[in-house]
């Protein structure tokens, strides 16, 4: 049996999930109009798991029986400064995620929820590589610092990012 506290936490991670779409939607919005179309491309797939993100939560409370309840999604930031700033914006997004995603856990196991617990381990796995990867192109920006010929050429690495391949930048 799943909790009323349970499904409200999930239906807040839904809104979560939601913006996290728009905050990488936004970055590629911003690398794209920076002509960085790799970076951009990268933020596109990033996008789009995100929405994956959302419809697993979101089957899962349907499939529970539980009410799906969708709410108003904040704006997320517009303006950027550089290509470091962002992918440590999306590091410290991701870490609140995984922070949001304990949480859901440690109230299914306070809940003995079982196929809640099974479900989640998905995305407690999930959080590891999303951290890594965010955190591996953090520290190719760094080592490049601002130099342009660095940046290009990380530009062109994250641009072969293909949507729905793991393990990928
Ligand atoms: Fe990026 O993992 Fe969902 O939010």
């Amino acid at each position: 049996m799943i909790s009323k506290k349970m499904i409200t936490a999930i239906n807040a991670q839904i809104n979560k999930e939601f913006y996290s779409e728009y905050l990488y939607l936004s970055m590629q919005a911003w690398f794209a109009d920076q002509n960085l179309e790799g970076m951009a491309k990268w933020m596109d797939a990033q996008g789009k798991e995100e929405r994956l993100h959302v419809m697993k939560f979101f089957n899962y409370l349907i499939d529970r029986g539980a009410k799906v309840k969708l709410t108003a999604i904040d704006a997320p930031p517009v303006d950027f400064d550089n290509p470091l700033k962002v992918f440590n914006m999306a590091l410290d997004h991701e870490k609140l995620i995984t922070k949001s995603i304990d949480e859901l856990m440690d109230l299914a196991i306070k809940d003995k929820d079982h196929a809640t617990r099974s479900f989640l381990q998905w995305f407690v796995d999930e959080q590891v590589e999303e951290e890594a990867s965010m955190d591996r192109i953090v520290n190719m920006l760094k080592m490049v610092g601002g130099d342009g010929q660095g940046i290009m050429m990380i530009d062109r690495e994250l641009g072969q990012r293909i949507f729905g391949v793991v393990n990928e930048a």
